[in-house]
């Protein structure tokens, strides 16, 4: 089963990548796909579709294209489940410790790593990214 994370502007900018990416192989997972993506606005609306209403929605499309990231499809058994547990809470101050997100995020916005939180999600966002997986 895959799933898709995105190693986000602000962790790429730290230098965080092979430290999250190692991380990430450690718990398992194998990298299907890779790629360095630079979000044009309209890509990144269209990856958040379904938090336009929100008020955080203009500030997250404009740090999701203020940098390079990196998007993988990562492939694991119960990958969708075991991925949102290694990142942790959306904010890094609710992250358990020892999660991605308690130990390279900066905020609830800059938050280092996006993962797909459903089995549909992580097919439409797999999809998103790597067209060749559909
Ligand atoms: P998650 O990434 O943990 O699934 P979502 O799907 O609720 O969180 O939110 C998508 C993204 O929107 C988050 N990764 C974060 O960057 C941003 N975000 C969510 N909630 C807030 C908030 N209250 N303030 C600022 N940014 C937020």
């Amino acid at each position: 089963m895959l799933t898709l994370a995105i190693i986000k502007p602000d962790a790429v900018s730290a230098n965080n990548i092979g430290k999250i990416v190692a991380h990430l192989e450690g718990e398992g997972f194998r990298i299907r796909e890779a790629q360095l993506v630079r979000l044009t606005k309209e890509r990144a609306e269209s990856f958040y579709e379904v938090h336009r209403e929100r008020p955080f929605f203009q500030p997250l499309v404009s740090f999701m294209t203020s940098g390079p990231a990196l998007a993988l499809a990562l492939e694991r058994d119960d990958a969708v489940t075991h991925l949102r547990k290694v990142i942790g809470a959306t904010d890094p101050a609710q992250a358990e410790a020892g999660t991605i997100r308690r130990l390279y995020a900066e905020s609830k916005e800059r938050n280092a790593i996006h993962a797909s939180d459903s089995p549909e999600n992580a097919a439409r966002e797999v999809a998103f990214f790597f067209p060749s997986r559909r």
